[in-house]
């Protein structure tokens, strides 16, 4: 793949090689030093440190601003096996080169993807030493289909679809067929929409279209399309096509256009407007799934509420087509989910539970069970592989009673929600959606190389592998940010670490998934409105809750629900709200406040995450708690700083947030890595202006010094710097703060809305939709190679993980 499109412009290798004479004594004393300190794997930061020490001073610039600066910039990670250290270089996202070099000789030679991956295998002993090593390619499969080529058109999967599908349909009239096709097949519960047997070819369509514009064009636009359903039945056409006369000719121009002469743009358009989604299946299987007292409990959070947020926006877009489109169906969502016996205090034991504020959304849980029965307590979502297969299977068996249909799209969740997604959908042959959240493989640093390291506590190599089967087994992927799939100039992707890499031991992944493939598509989530409000809306404000949220933030006690008091009553509040995982770095936060203490003079420091209340079952958390009391001791922090429990009421973590913009201060999201962060969209619509981690969603969400700013929780000292610039700032100008706040809040209105999601969804649905009609034949190979890779795999690595045992 990166072959193909390096063969225009000259590699960075061959560049390399070119200079490699005039560059040679740099390269071997930087080299040199990489492998004086034996085997091991080095990150770009610390290929830039090994720079910054040999290197003289007064040679550093000039070799910066050459090709030896390009590769070194654009590398993202050096194995170093004396002799050798092999280079995996990123020119630009997706795009990857790799090389080694000998440093006794410095001789320099390209690698291909297999055989860098069995470079960097070195670096692990072990029994995967093996002549023959599984390799996954996926390549052959989609290589003859064409993609984007430039960086920035990944992520805009359903554009370039439409362009390949029209363009296709302009330069080969069969290729029109399969529209005719697909439009004769829709059908709900046994009654026929869009066209009937009537209509048996392109032509009689053609034509059936010109007689229906004619007729529409002479009547009203409000006209109900009832009063003329029959004529068109007559005609060839059944209900689908417009609620109104106006609207059906809409339709009907589009088709004609298209009939005409297809356009990208008429085909989306056309596409997004076919009746198609009426029971959408929703997975996220781990648990805790429910409305209330479940946000901060291990494992969940922003899922949960990205979901809950998601189906009401999904519900009224769904509700809102229908009616255009002339139907008198209800549609169904189903939310499924794992069902607990011991609940702890939660709805999580009830099999069918209403969404509030919709009318046609439930929860539906299911249980794990294995044939010693089933499991009744909460497991982590590390845990769950050996419970998904049969749990599809009950879930097939659920859903079919409670649609009494068969869906027409699936979306999965999670790596766990993705992997049922994938079983359902290839059982029942429905569109898929696949949806991230967050793949761990980048939140944990080289998991994949040193899984082994790693599989006794996470099951990593399950996990990776469901990734692997989800993301090539769907029909779409929808992320939140670019940065989700492909990174950003200097920075890998989460989805692109997928492309190559391997679990030394298990199997190589020579091509696991292209970047620029046309299922990728961004569709940025939201925060609900009516609870995330900017703080300047007076009349809204839920001011009857102050009282409770003064007792938690300022009452002198400490009890089961917050630790530590804050003495100074009129300093601005920095806050922070997370679950207490070791990746959301709480504690790295409190310990720059700690360390900090011109930012200790200027502001209090509020966090919320954890439970005082009680032992944690989940083992990072547990860990995290400890920190945290010994922060408090080392840093005597007593008096300045207040740690809150998880916080399940949203409305009122809303006002929280306001509470929190009143006292002019600001909310900090300090993870080690974030996947996409629904806390920085939530403060950010609050108008409280937002310092949020650089590496993961945040850095798209903000734009430094514009929305918010970016801080890097590996340089905890700067960070810390920046926030008390930003406070001292405000104290001398107290308009940078409203502008900050302001910025951020124009940054949400143009980008994060659920309104703006919802549209974007279903017209996927549609479009995808229409390409798995199409080429289904195509696709074939695909499955059938994933099947075999899940029945040799996948559930022997599943069965391997141990089975929970109920107390
Ligand atoms: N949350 C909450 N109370 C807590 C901790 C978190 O209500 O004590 C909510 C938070 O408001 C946000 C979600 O949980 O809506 C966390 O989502 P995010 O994307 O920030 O992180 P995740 O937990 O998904 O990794
Ligand atoms: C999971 C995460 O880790 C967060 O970064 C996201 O915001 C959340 O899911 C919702 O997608």
């Amino acid at each position: 793949m990166a072959d193909r499109r390096l063969t225009r412009a000259h590699s960075l290798r061959q560049r390399l090689d070119g200079k490699m004479s005039s560059l040679r004594n740099e390269l071997s004393c930087l080299l040199s030093r990489c492998v004086s300190q034996g085997k091991g794997l080095l990150q770009p930061h610390q290929l830039l440190a090994e720079f910054e020490t040999v290197i003289p001073e007064g040679e550093k610039q000039k070799l910066m601003e050459s090709v030896f600066g390009d590769v070194l910039r654009a590398t993202q990670e050096a194995i170093v096996c004396p002799p050798w250290v092999a280079l995996a270089v990123r020119p630009r996202p997706g795009v990857w080169e790799y090389i080694r070099v000998n440093v006794n000789d410095m001789i320099m030679e390209g690698l291909s993807v297999p055989e860098y991956l069995r470079f960097k295998e070195e670096l692990v002993d072990g029994s995967y030493k093996d002549s023959f090593v599984l390799e996954l390619d996926f390549e052959p499969f989609t290589d003859s289909f064409p993609r984007p080529t430039l960086s920035k058109s990944i992520g805009n999967g359903v554009q370039f679809l439409n362009r390949h599908l029209s363009s296709k349909m302009f330069h080969d009239k069969e290729s029109m067929h399969p529209l005719l096709d697909f439009l004769g097949v829709h059908s709900y519960k046994g009654k026929t929409m869009m066209l009937n047997d009537r209509v048996h070819s392109l032509n009689v369509l053609q034509s059936v279209m010109r007689k229906a514009d004619e007729y529409l064009s002479m009547i009203p636009p409000q006209t109900p399309y009832s009063d003329f359903e029959h004529r068109f039945q007559e005609m060839g056409l059944e209900r689908g096509w417009g609620d109104t006369a106006g609207r059906v000719l809409e339709m009907v121009h589009l088709l004609l256009e298209l009939l005409e002469a297809p356009d990208p743009c008429t085909l989306e358009k056309f596409l997004g407007r076919i009746p198609m989604v009426f029971n959408v299946v929703i997975l996220s299987p781990h648990g805790y799934f429910a409305q209330a007292n479940v946000l901060g409990l291990p494992d969940t959070g922003g899922q949960i509420v990205y979901i809950l947020d998601q189906v009401r926006a999904l519900e009224n877009e769904m509700l809102l087509r229908i009616q255009q489109q002339g139907l008198d169906i209800t549609p169904r969502i189903l939310i499924v989910t794992r069902l607990l016996p011991d609940a702890v205090g939660t709805t999580c034991n009830q099999r069918l539970e209403k969404v509030i504020g919709t009318d046609h959304v439930s929860i539906l849980r299911v249980p794990f069970r294995t044939e010693k029965g089933v499991l009744r307590k909460w497991i982590s979502r590390f845990d769950v592989w050996p419970y998904l297969e049969t749990f599809t299977e009950d879930v097939a068996n659920e859903i079919a009673g409670e649609l009494q249909a068969t869906p027409d799209l699936i979306i999965g969740n999670y790596s766990d929600g993705n992997l049922v997604a994938s079983l359902l959908a290839h059982k029942l042959g429905v569109t898929q959606c696949t949806i991230a959240h967050a793949l761990e493989k980048t939140k944990y640093p080289d998991s994949d190389i040193y899984w082994q390291k790693f599989d006794d506590k996470y099951h990593f190599s399950c996990q990776f592998t469901a990734d692997l089967i989800a993301m090539n087994h769907t029909d779409f992927i929808i992320t939140s940010t670019y940065q989700e799939i492909a990174g950003s100039k200097d920075t890998v992707g989460q989805y692109e670490s997928h492309t190559a890499f391997t679990l030394p031991g298990l199997y190589r992944v020579v091509h696991g998934i292209d970047v620029f493939d046309p299922k990728f598509n961004i569709v940025s989530p939201g925060a609900d409105m009516t609870i995330y409000f900017p703080f300047t809306e007076k009349e809204n404000r839920l001011t009857a809750l102050h009282p409770e949220i003064e007792e938690l933030l300022y009452s002198p006690v400490e009890n089961s629900e917050h630790i530590c008091i804050l003495k100074d009553r009129n300093k601005p509040i920095i806050f922070s709200m997370a679950r207490l995982d070791r990746v959301k770095n709480l504690t790295g936060l409190v310990k720059w406040f700690g360390k900090n203490s011109r930012l200790r003079e200027l502001v209090n420091l509020v966090v919320v995450g954890g439970d005082h209340g009680k032992e944690s079952q989940d083992r990072e958390e547990q860990d995290e708690m400890k920190k945290m009391k010994s922060l408090i001791e080392t840093y005597k922090l007593n008096g300045h700083f207040r740690w809150i429990s998880a916080q399940m009421n949203r409305v009122r973590n809303g006002e929280l947030y306001r509470y929190i913009a009143d006292s002019k201060g600001a909310f900090i999201q300090p993870a080690l890595y974030e996947a996409f962060g629904l806390t920085v969209v939530e403060a950010m619509s609050c108008g409280l202006p937002t310092f949020a981690t650089i590496h993961g969603g945040p850095a798209e969400i903000i734009v430094h010094g514009i929305s918010g700013f970016h801080i890097d929780p590996y340089q905890g000292d700067k960070a810390a710097e920046i926030i008390t610039d930003f406070f001292e700032k405000c104290k001398g100008d107290p308009n940078h703060w409203n502008r900050i706040s302001q910025g951020g809040l124009k940054r949400i209105y143009e980008k994060y809305t659920w309104k703006i999601y919802s549209e974007k969804l279903m017209t996927l649905a549609g479009v995808y939709g229409f390409w798995k009609y199409v080429s289904k034949l195509e696709r074939r190979e695909t499955r059938r190679y994933l099947e075999m890779f899940y029945a040799l795999k996948y559930r022997k690595l599943a069965q391997s993980v141990p089975l929970a045992v109920d107390e």
